[in-house]
């Protein structure tokens, strides 16, 4: 919460006449120390204009006008059919509050408010004024907008400045837009009978008013526009706004290949998988200068779950806001705007739209204000609002993030693009989000095969007689003058033939079916070996980088003589911990060239007390981030620790990887099963995304995971998953035992950035082990060599009866077991990259121990989980007739035992029956 806004908390009227008393006092003593409203009624009594006797009169005018302006939405005419009725309204009217017409025009508009002084000549005028204004087709909600300054500023756009004039071009280009609009959907819903496509008809207003968007944009050099949407009228925006040619989009309703009517000026991008997604998931990337300046607008690819692409779109505003080429980032949120289609049902309902709110004045996280647009129609699928939400409006749960909120009726076309306007310039001076309420209806069932009478008949008996927009404005246009019938007509006429013409072209003979989906070569092919070792004299000076503050800069004291062994590996025979290796990697990757993001909850100094990438000066509380000095930086090194989400952080930082293809973007769950509230980013995106969308990345997971006696959690984060979806190469899943393996691997998910073999890397982080001797290692593992799938130590070959295979802290287990008590009848094999199994390496050491009967599987988990269910078949094929065992806990519906002394046994067992021969 930014300090600020708290000094400037909302004074509400109200008929406490104490209070009034109390405002007069302070007012007397200092003018400017109460509200305008409150000023310029002192200022009305104190110039003598009206009788004493009025007091209670002027006390019921100010209530009024505050009434107007904080309840006027509520019988505004925001709904274009289907009204809702209030019971227990706040008195709107002057009769409610005793007052007549030649009461108020005794009074001065001064009254009312300053600025409309000079407008009206009393003080019924300017009420009268406030009755249209906040009584209309626009209702507006600021009261709640702590800032006072965001308050008069909407208030003096609103009241002052006014709505937008529209010249007979204007109206004409928006009537053609709507027609468009209306059109693209008629012309589907009559040649494609019972095909889904979410029709946009009851908010079509949202394609003019994107439009808007644009133009708006343009003016303030705005090059880059990122929206995401759900299904609701996505096909129309990909048309309309992303200018996917007619004839792609009727391509796909016939099943015949879209790419064909690609626009060959490749001004129209538009990735696809290898296993594709339905036509109202898909995105695009469409450059143009149709809106003025060049600009690329991007539609994100989301699936089916609603809301939950709001923070990876978050996140590629971010990442298209971000220089990364300095020491660390420099944002420009002129760059890229973010616009959030909302669905009314979906809005109020989805936390994450709590989180991604959550986001937008976070230093980690702000985008400068995204413009929020719920195309409320009024249903959710057959539910209505009274099932739906606890709230009056879909949109109040954006008041608690102190975000304008406007309704607008979708039938009022003018209003609708009036809002924008407003919103955008709100945007451009305060760079926070604000929120539209498009306030329409749904023209038929939630697709167009649901017959929605059934369910919600009282609604569509009012849909059903309700015409449509272009009708409406059309005729509205011919009414006034603007047009004639018969140009009328020839709008519409001249939309339906262009989407015959399209039509026709399109041979619908050339079905497309790939039922092979094969994954491109390269992504079959997989990453291959890659040389990350760092020169000796580029660690050591990297390294007393990190160690150098600037001048009167002091740490905490204990925390500096820790930090001073970071030296111990460089001039005695110290070893590289866990937090160490990780920041000699990050140093060298930027270095390098790439830049570096990390976010998770207290990762700045790190969960475990192992990171400190932020330190603190323990008299200022000033902060320093080594990263962000070292020499020879060629890109950007940022570090934040994130808000208390999972999902919405995942997001954010997967979008800015999307976006960013060359930035290290990476997350860490604070321990790794918390993980698990951001399960849908994982499924859904980070998993899938590749072979769905042809959309890559290269996001890098730290999830803290080991059974150290903590209890059910805080012990997995659920390896099992992550190795569910692996497949076709789609990440890497690792769980190491070497810092110089985790610098090594690091090094390589960086040197794979923006290439075409980039992916995701889901790595398993240890907790004990940050600071465990065998594990650290010393620098000159770092200076050579590479990532290593497989580690083993050396084994003699003829005596080996078992070979145990483990990963992570189980491996380190048995290791200092066999360091105790050695047994040359035992191989150890620490399995470093779980997927893509390392087969070759783990095929030639079995064959290689041709002695042994027994493979053992050893992990940590419960047998039902953890690696095993994934590791057996792909064992079997390499067992070479070998028997394969399973050493781990049994089968368990929770992940672990609650007690630490049991755990203790339970470990112990484990251990001691794997390595029993
Ligand atoms: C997370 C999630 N839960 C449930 C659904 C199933 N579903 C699809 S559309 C829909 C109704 C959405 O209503 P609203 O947000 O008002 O959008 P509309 O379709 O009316 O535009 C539901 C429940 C879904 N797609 N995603």
């Amino acid at each position: 919460m930014n300090k600020d806004n708290l000094e400037e908390a909302p004074v509400r009227f109200g008929a406490n006449l104490g209070y009034l008393l109390e405002m007069a006092d302070q007012y007397n003593h200092d003018p400017a120390s109460v509200t305008e409203e409150l000023q310029a009624l002192f200022g009305v009594l104190a110039s003598g204009d009206v009788k004493t006797g009025d007091a209670g009169k002027l006390k019921s005018v100010i209530q009024l006008v505050d009434n107007i302006r904080q309840y006027g939405h509520l019988k505004g005419d925001i709904y274009p059919l289907y009204k809702r009725e209030y019971d227990h309204l706040p008195k709107l009217t002057l009769e409610e509050f005793g007052l007549t017409e030649e009461d108020l025009k005794a009074l001065p508009a001064k009254l009312v408010s300053e600025k409309l002084a000079s407008q009206f000549t009393n003080a019924y005028e300017a009420i009268c004024h406030l009755s249209e204004v906040y009584m209309g087709t626009i209702g507006y909600e600021m009261s709640h907008i702590n800032n006072a300054d965001e308050r008069d500023w909407l208030i003096n756009e609103i009241e002052i400045a006014g709505r937008q004039a529209f010249s007979k071009e204007d109206k004409i280009k928006l009537l053609k837009s709507v027609a468009h609009v209306e059109g693209f959907e008629k012309y589907i819903h009559k040649n494609f009978v019972g095909a889904k496509r979410f029709s946009i008809e009851g908010v079509d207003a949202l394609v003019p008013m994107l439009e808007t968007v644009l133009s708006e944009s343009s003016k303030s050099d705005i090059g880059n526009i990122q929206i995401g949407m759900a299904h609701r009228g996505r096909l129309n925006v990909l048309t309309h706004i992303l200018e996917k040619p007619y004839e792609m989009m009727l391509a796909e309703f016939m099943h015949v290949d879209p790419l064909k009517f690609l626009p060959e000026d490749g001004s129209l991008k538009i990735s696809r998988g290898w296993t594709g997604d339905v036509k109202y998931h898909l995105g695009g990337t469409k450059t143009t200068t149709r809106y003025g300046s060049e600009q690329v607008i991007e539609l994100a690819k989301n699936p089916s779950h609603l809301e939950i692409v709001a923070p990876v779109v978050l996140g590629k505003t971010r990442a298209v806001q971000d220089a990364t080429n300095g020491n660390a980032p420099e944002q420009d949120i002129n760059r890229s705007l973010a616009v959030l289609v909302h669905g009314d049902a979906a809005f109020p309902g989805q936390g994450i739209n709590f989180e991604s709110m959550n986001l937008s004045n976070l230093d980690g996280y702000k985008t400068g204000g995204s413009l929020h647009i719920i195309t409320n129609n009024r249903v959710g699928f057959t539910t209505e609002c009274w099932d739906s939400r606890s709230t009056n409006y879909a949109t109040d749960i954006a008041k608690g993030y102190d975000m304008p909120i406007v309704h607008v009726n979708a039938d009022d076309i003018e209003a609708c693009i009036d809002v924008i306007i407003l919103a955008m310039k709100f945007r451009q001076t305060f760079h926070h989000d604000f929120v539209i309420d498009l306030v329409g209806y749904r023209r038929y069932g939630h697709n167009e095969m649901d017959e929605p009478s059934v369910t919600n008949p009282m609604m569509y008996k009012e849909i059903k007689t309700h015409p449509s927009i272009e009708i409406l404005y059309g005729k509205k246009l011919v009414a006034d003058g603007v047009i004639s019938e018969e140009e009328m007509n020839q709008i519409f006429k001249n939309v339906e033939e262009e989407l015959r013409s399209a039509h026709d072209s399109i041979d619908k003979n050339e079905k497309e079916t790939d039922a092979e989906m094969a994954m491109p070569e390269v992504v079959a092919a997989g990453q291959g070996d890659v040389e990350t070792g760092v020169d000796l004299a580029v660690l050591e000076q990297l390294n007393q980088d990190m160690l150098t503050y600037p001048e009167g800069f002091t740490p905490f004291s204990k925390l500096t003589k820790i930090l001073e062994r970071r030296q111990d590996p460089f001039t005695k025979d110290g070893l590289v911990d866990w937090g160490h290796a990780e920041l000699l990697a990050f140093g060298t990757i930027i270095q390098d060239g790439k830049p570096v993001r990390l976010t998770g909850q207290d990762s700045e100094r790190g969960t475990f007390a192992q990171r400190h990438a932020v330190l603190s000066d323990e008299k200022t509380g000033e902060k320093y981030t080594p990263l962000k000095h070292i020499q020879g930086a060629q890109a950007s090194f940022d570090i934040h620790n994130s808000p208390l989400s999972e999902a919405a952080v995942v997001g954010f930082d997967y979008g800015y990887n999307v976006q960013n293809k060359n930035a290290m973007t990476v997350w860490e769950a604070q321990y790794g099963d918390f993980s698990n509230m951001a399960q849908m980013m994982f499924d859904n995106f980070i998993s899938s995304a590749h072979a769905k969308w042809g959309e890559t990345s290269g996001m890098t997971l730290l999830l803290p995971h080991a059974y150290e006696g903590q209890g059910p959690e805080h012990s997995s984060a659920r390896l099992e998953r992550y190795l569910q979806l692996a497949a076709e190469n789609n990440w890497t899943v690792a769980n190491l035992t070497s810092t110089s393996n985790y610098f090594h691997l690091l090094r390589k998910q960086a040197h794979y950035l923006n290439t075409d073999q980039m992916r995701p890397l889901v790595m398993m982080t240890p907790k004990s082990l940050l600071r465990n001797t065998f594990v650290s290692r010393p620098i000159k593992e770092f200076t050579e060599g590479q990532f290593r799938p497989v580690i083993t130590d050396s084994y003699k070959k003829t005596k080996v009866k078992k070979i145990l295979i483990a990963s992570g802290k189980v491996a380190i287990d048995l290791y200092t077991e066999l360091q105790k008590n050695p047994n040359d009848e035992i191989a150890l094999i620490r399995l470093e990259q779980l997927y893509p199994l390392p087969e070759e390496a783990l095929k030639n050491m079995i064959t290689d121990l041709k002695n042994a009967a027994e493979i053992g599987f050893v992990q940590e988990e419960p047998q039902n989980q953890g690696a095993w269910h994934y590791i057996y078949p792909e064992l079997e094929s390499l067992a070479n007739g070998k028997t394969i065992k399973y050493y781990g806990r049994v089968k368990r519906s929770s992940t672990s035992e609650g007690d630490n002394e049991v755990h203790k046994l339970v470990q112990n067992a484990i251990i001691q029956d794997a390595l029993t021969i």
